[in-house]
């Protein structure tokens, strides 16, 4: 036993490192300029394949668990590890899928354990925000949101959402029912959601590199100028009519729910109201959580975070599309992701509760109001709804402290929160490979 431990440290400890710094070594060497994209990607390919082996033997030789839950009648635990790259899960039955930005593929968990051959392998360009993104259930269909491509890692065809059926645990029968625009490596979206009544969500973001000046914009960044050309959007599906590529209609704005959004991760349908939530990623300042109703504008290019008058006023107006202010907002980046709305029995305590994760690590928890559209929060520096920046003793700028809504932290880059059938929640998280799962103590 000791002798295999004292292998496993040596694996983690000593040869993985080697390997990784004269990885990094040779390749700083040979190559400059272009190519560093091409040198990150290495590494991160050599990340996602040595970090299952790493967390085994961390776990077998005692070595806590970064992530953790503030709430002591809460656990966490690795659930599968040694993933690449996941972006999306799904329960299915007693199944999962979960879906891998960079190689396209759809894994499944059978009984709780992850089968080794994917049950699709699609091709996605899959640099920076491109990639397989999204999953929503219609039963008996399931929707993938991907950056299409003829291989992976090639020149992308665009952000195209596909309808499968699902049969003996297969997905079959690939229909496009969706092309949107793939113009940028950043701001694809990509998360899908669907409600109650069987209604597709699907969230794009601004396809404009960060730094962009003004007069790149379009109008659905909320500037006078440029095409409509179905970005910085959240469309409401047809899964039955023809493609959807709202530019291309006749119609073209009739088809957004919502519009001026700058780059999102998450869209959740809220299960008691039915309601559209999202959350929205700003630049240098101020990321949001929205309720997202019909004909919403969340602000983009003019407006991030709570609007002052002025900025209200000046807005340019788009056909019928209303502005609001988000229903939270940190003014120093956080990068939410996900969003969830708890209804187990497991969770009961949190049934009034919004979860947003974010991709440092953490997972928040937001009180609603009694009409679940708004929040209402008991820290005085937090009942503005903004997490604003302040000096502290030590003359830093910090955020203002987020005790109050902090449910869990050190799960890396979350991608995604689920409910399984047996009441838990379950985490993805890009950076660890790792699904975790969520329950009472
Ligand atoms: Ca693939
Ligand atoms: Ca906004
Ligand atoms: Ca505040
Ligand atoms: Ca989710």
């Amino acid at each position: 036993m000791n002798i295999i431990l004292n292998k496993k440290i040596i694996t983690t400890f000593i040869i993985i490192p080697i390997i990784i710094i004269v990885t990094i070594s040779f390749s700083l060497y040979l190559t400059t300029g272009d190519q560093q994209r091409d040198i990150i990607q290495d590494l991160r390919f050599i990340r996602d394949n040595t970090q299952g082996l790493i967390k085994n033997t961390e776990r077998t030789i005692g070595v806590p668990l970064d992530a953790k839950i503030s709430d002591n009648n809460f656990q966490v635990e690795e659930y599968i590890v040694g993933l690449n790259t996941p972006t999306s899960i799904k329960f299915l039955e007693n199944n999962i899928l979960i879906l891998e930005k960079n190689t396209g593929k759809v894994r499944l968990i059978k009984n709780g354990i992850l089968q080794s051959s994917p049950i699709l392998d699609v091709a996605v360009s899959y640099h920076n925000e491109q990639g397989l993104l999204g999953i929503a259930v219609i039963k008996p269909h399931v929707f993938l949101y991907y950056t299409e491509s003829d291989k992976d890692g090639g020149e992308s065809i665009g952000n195209h959402i596909y309808k499968y059926d699902w049969i003996d645990e297969k997905l079959t029968n690939p229909k496009l029912i969706a092309k949107l625009p793939s113009k940028s490596l950043w701001h694809n979206g990509g998360k899908l959601a669907s409600n109650m009544d069987g209604d597709l969500f699907a969230v794009i973001g601004d396809q404009t590199p960060t730094g962009s000046t003004l007069d790149k914009y379009r109008v659905l960044q909320n500037t006078p100028q440029g095409d409509i050309d179905d970005t910085s959007a959240i469309f409401k599906i047809d899964t039955e009519g023809k493609i959807l590529q709202p530019m291309l209609s006749e119609n073209p704005t009739e088809n957004y729910y919502a519009i001026g959004i700058r780059n999102s991760f998450g869209l959740a349908i809220d299960p008691i109201t039915g309601n559209l939530w999202d959350t929205e990623n700003g630049m240098t300042n101020y990321d949001e959580i929205n309720l997202v109703e019909p004909k919403f504008n969340s602000g983009w290019v003019q407006i991030m975070g709570p609007a002052s008058e002025d900025q209200i006023t000046s807005l340019p107006s788009f056909e019928n599309f209303i502005y609001s202010d988000p229903e939270f907002s940190w003014e120093r980046p956080t990068v939410p992701t996900d969003l969830i709305f708890p209804t187990s029995t497991q969770f009961e305590k949190y049934h009034n509760t919004l979860f947003v994760a974010d991709c440092l690590g953490n997972i928040y928890k937001f009180t609603l109001n009694s009409d679940r559209t708004g929040f209402v929060l008991q820290t005085p520096h937090l009942t503005d709804l903004t997490a604003n920046m302040i000096i502290d003793d030590n003359g830093n700028q910090v955020l203002e402290p987020l005790d109050e809504i902090l449910f869990g932290t050190g799960f890396g880059c979350i991608t995604d929160l689920e409910f399984g059938p047996d009441g838990f929640l379950y985490v993805s998280s890009l950076s660890e490979n790792t699904i975790y799962k969520i329950g009472p103590t």
